[in-house]
C-alpha cells in the first residue's frame, strides 16, 4: 500500500553533513521526497512536536537537541513507506540497530540518533499536518 511518512534529519545529521547519504538512501529504496524544507526549531516549537514524550525523563534534553541547529523536514511516499523507513533508521537505540541503518552507521547515542520517522498511519498524518500545508506537497505522477 503506497503511504507517507514524516521524516526529520535531526541536527547532528545536518552537523555531520549526512543530508545528501540519507536522501540518497531513501531514494535507493522506494522511499520519494514529495516535500521536503529545512529549518531551525525553537523550543517550544521541538516540545510540540515531541508533545507525546512530554513527561519523560529525557523530554527536556531531547527538545534541547532537536531546537539546537537546523533540521531537514520531509514526506517520503512509497509501499509501506512508514515501515520501510524504520527500517532504513534503524533501532532508537544504535547500539541496537541492524548492521546497515542509518542509525548503527552514524549515530552516536539514544538521543542523537540522526533521523526521526512516523511510527504509524495516525502520527505520520499528524506530524505531516505540523509541518507542511497541502500546497507545499508535490506527488509524483
Ligand atoms: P524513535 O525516534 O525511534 O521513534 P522514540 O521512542 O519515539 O524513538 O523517541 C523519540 C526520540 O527521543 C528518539 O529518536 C531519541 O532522539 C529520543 N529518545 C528516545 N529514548 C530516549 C532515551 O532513553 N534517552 C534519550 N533520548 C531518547
Ligand atoms: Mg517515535
Amino acid at each position: 500500500m503506497k503511504q507517507r511518512t514524516l521524516s526529520i534529519i535531526k541536527p547532528d545529521g545536518v552537523r555531520k553533513n549526512l543530508i545528501g547519504e540519507v536522501i540518497k538512501r531513501f531514494e535507493q529504496n522506494g522511499l520519494t521526497p514529495i516535500a521536503m524544507k529545512m529549518l531551525h526549531l525553537t523550543k517550544a516549537e521541538a516540545e510540540g512536536f515531541y508533545a507525546v514524550h512530554k513527561g519523560k525523563p529525557f523530554f527536556e534534553s531531547l527538545t534541547t537537541f532537536m531546537s539546537s541547529g537546523p533540521i531537514v523536514v520531509m514526506i517520503l511516499e512509497g509501499e509501506n513507506a512508514i515501515d520501510l523507513n524504520r527500517t532504513l533508521m534503524g533501532a532508537t537505540n544504535p547500539s541496537e540497530a541492524d548492521e546497515g541503518t542509518i542509525r548503527r552507521q552514524y549515530a552516536d547515542n539514544i538521543e542523537q540518533n540522526i533521523v526521526h520517522g512516523s511510527d504509524a498511519p495516525e502520527t505520520a498524518a499528524t506530524e505531516i499536518a505540523y509541518f507542511f500545508n497541502a500546497l507545499e506537497v508535490c506527488p509524483r505522477p
